[in-house]
């Protein structure tokens, strides 16, 4: 059995392993923690694309009631993992089934007792949601159980619902309420298979009689039920074997085959599994942290088009497909949020929760003033646009999918190249056009002008965009008529030659292209030395006042996501170069990064070096650890970007291929 396990218990390590031992079906993903935790060690089920805001703070999306709080005690002892009466503890994420278990033995007195318990989040409904407690003991005892749907929600900006309400009859439970700005019903109703007494805000209990060698079971079938729809019961074994069954096909449909290399392929059963349960169920898209928690406000990013996109494409088309809709549903949100800017076009929500963008101005917080600090990603990232497009323009090239890109398609990409010609400034000197004031992938260089990455995405984003309206004119003349009448007049003939006077920086005489005007003559500083230079380890390295805004230290891959998107349009020479010039100036401070170098690594005939960037990147929440927390808010959770950004290099570089069963 392909599965990530884990002995012993220590409570440092809750939180991490709330992201690591994480279950979920695209839509609904519960953390891997434990029965007997509460919001305080923060259990969340997260809805995807459910989004709420409470007034004052950051909109983010909404975590349900959780229907598998559980306590058993014993003689007034709790069975509980923290305790001293725990004398062995396992952990179980079972990767073939998408099943996590526990088992977790105590000694109570003289009674050796085990408490077992699975859960999973059905692959096969997506409401759905069930777990199994199973308990012995050695000696006769009798137990008493607490359990229900516990009301109280770890959220990072909530509370997130009003009105809130239980009820219970016989072994069916519901704990409902609506959220604060739109209104929206959210109901768990969970049926226990054991009737519940002395309910009360969410909670009941009841005793069981356990005689020595005996085995007590209690299932929970649960359902998070978002507007007005009605519960349908469900047995356990049922809902269970329909699981596993789309579970493991799931599984098998997407495993690589990594001949014979144990460590990879673990990496990268796990990374599956991670990219596996956020496959969406309908037309929202992924999160940046997935379906972990409210990180990042549950937003979508670049990350979903250019990291994600390629692993669903390949494995889940019809998932690719909803990835698409998702932003040609938003286009009409872009253009008002280009609009609002005094630009023409589609400037695409930074973080985009169904569009709107939830980019706080302040994104982060001074460590040593502790007050806000201004940020310019939602205003001058403007890159999202010409990643969005270039995501259509992959996704149409792999489906040759005509309908899509005339009902909306191509009209997105139209609106994005549009978006960065009006976002253009003309250098009369000079005699070509210039991005100015842009951010690019590399978030700590802020306000720059004319960023690589930048200039040559909105390039191609015209010139492809153009060469697909030609063919379309010619295929499909009427309904191409109709895609025009909903873009400005003379935009074809306006972004050819647009196209024809933008800016693309050249690679010099060493063959390294200069990241933005102006980075060549930043303090020619490594990684290391800018770390030796932090006051606190907290410190935000970018912005106006960071350590490595006045050097060349970068975040994060920037040019080379370039290469690895268009490796064809730069020879081999020029993406060496610069990968060899900028790698020790990257700090990796995203997970977005190690990816991007070790696909440019497959790229350059860079073998191993790619495949230790690939381990880094697949393994990233096997190892925990990083930031969890800034200040008082709480920024871990999983990784989705890494994973995917693994998956091709391990497919793209390394020629890890897809096998079948591998058992
Ligand atoms: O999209 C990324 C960005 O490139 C770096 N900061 C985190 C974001 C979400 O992963």
């Amino acid at each position: 059995m392909r599965a990530l396990k884990e002995k012993g218990f220590s409570a440092d390590k809750i939180v991490e392993n709330g992201n690591k031992f994480l279950i979920g079906n695209g839509y609904l993903g519960y953390r891997g923690t434990l029965d007997e935790f509460t919001a305080k060690e923060c259990v969340g089920l997260n809805i995807a694309g459910l989004y709420d805001g409470v007034k004052g703070k950051w909109r983010e999306t909404v975590n349900a009631f959780n229907p598998f709080f559980c306590v058993i005690s014993l003689c007034g002892v709790p069975l509980d993992v923290r305790r001293k009466e725990t004398f062995s503890h396992e952990a179980e994420l079972d990767l073939e089934r998408g099943v996590f278990r526990r088992e977790t033995k105590f000694l109570v007195g003289k009674a050796h007792i085990t408490l077992f318990s699975e859960r999973f989040v059905s692959a096969a409904e997506p409401d759905l949601l069930c777990s199994r407690i199973r308990l012995t003991s050695d000696m006769d005892a009798t137990f008493s159980v607490k359990a229900g749907i516990d009301p109280e929600i770890w959220d990072l900006n909530g509370p997130h619902f009003s009105h809130v309400e239980s009820a219970c009859h016989g072994g069916r439970a519901e704990v409902k309420g609506e959220t604060q700005e739109l209104h929206i019903p959210v109901r768990v109703v969970c049926d226990f298979s054991e009737p519940l007494q002395n309910f009360q805000g969410g909670l009941g209990e009841f005793s069981v009689r356990l005689k020595a060698g005996e085995t007590f079971t209690l299932d929970r079938v649960a359902r998070v039920l978002v507007g007005k729809k009605h519960f349908s019961g469900r047995d356990y074994e049922g809902a269970y074997e329909a699981h596993v069954r789309e579970w493991e096909r799931l599984f098998l449909l997407a495993r690589l085959d990594a001949k014979g290399d144990d460590r990879a392929q673990f990496a990268l059963d796990y990374s599956i599994y991670h990219l596996l349960i956020l496959a969406p169920k309908g037309r929202y898209s992924i999160a940046a942290r997935g379906l972990s928690g409210q990180t990042y406000k549950g937003a979508v990013f670049w990350d979903t088009e250019i990291f994600l996109l390629p692993f669903y494409m390949e494995v889940l088309p019809a998932c690719a497909k909803r990835l698409i809709e998702y932003r040609i549903d938003t286009l009409p949100a872009a253009r008002e949020k280009a609009k609002s800017y005094g630009y023409g076009g589609a400037f695409y929500a930074w973080e985009s929760q169904n569009g709107f963008d939830a980019c706080s101005d302040f994104n982060v917080t001074d460590v040593f003033t502790h007050r806000p600090v201004r940020t310019y990603f939602k205003d001058k990232q403007i890159h999202i646009s010409a990643d969005v497009a270039y995501a259509i323009l992959r996704y149409f090239e792999r489906t040759k999918d005509d309908d899509l890109m005339l009902e909306g398609g191509l009209e997105t990409i139209l609106s994005c190249a549009e978006f960065a010609r009006t976002y253009s400034y003309y250098n009369h000197i000079k005699g070509r056009y210039e991005l100015l004031d842009v951010i690019g992938p590399d978030e700590y260089h802020e306000r720059v002008n004319n960023n690589a990455y930048t200039n040559y995405m909105f390039y191609f984003t015209a010139k492809e965009g153009l060469a697909l309206a030609e063919e379309f004119a010619k295929k499909y003349p009427a309904r191409f008529k109709e895609v025009l009448c909903h873009l400005p007049e003379g935009i074809l003939q306006n972004l050819k030659e647009w196209t024809e006077k933008l800016y693309l920086l050249k690679p010099n005489a060493e063959g390294v292209i200069e990241q933005f005007d102006g980075y060549f003559r930043l303090e020619d500083v490594r990684v290391e030395e800018v770390r030796s230079r932090l006051r606190h380890p907290n410190e935000y390295w970018g912005g106006s006042g960071g350590v490595a805004t006045a050097t060349r230290v970068i975040k994060q891959a920037d040019l080379i996501t370039l290469f690895n998107l268009y490796p064809d349009r730069f020879s081999e020479e020029v993406r060496r170069a610069n990968y060899d010039f900028y790698l020790p100036y990257t700090e990796h401070g995203s997970s977005l990064s190690r990816c991007s170098y070790a696909i440019a690594a497959c790229g350059i005939g860079r073998r191993e070096e790619a495949y230790t960037a690939l381990l880094e990147s697949a393994e990233i929440d096997l190892r925990g650890g990083g930031k969890q927390w800034a200040g008082e808010i709480y920024i871990g959770g999983t990784h989705p970007a890494a994973s995917g950004g693994a998956w091709i290099a391990a497919t793209r570089g390394l020629g890890f291929e897809r096998k079948g069963d591998l058992k």
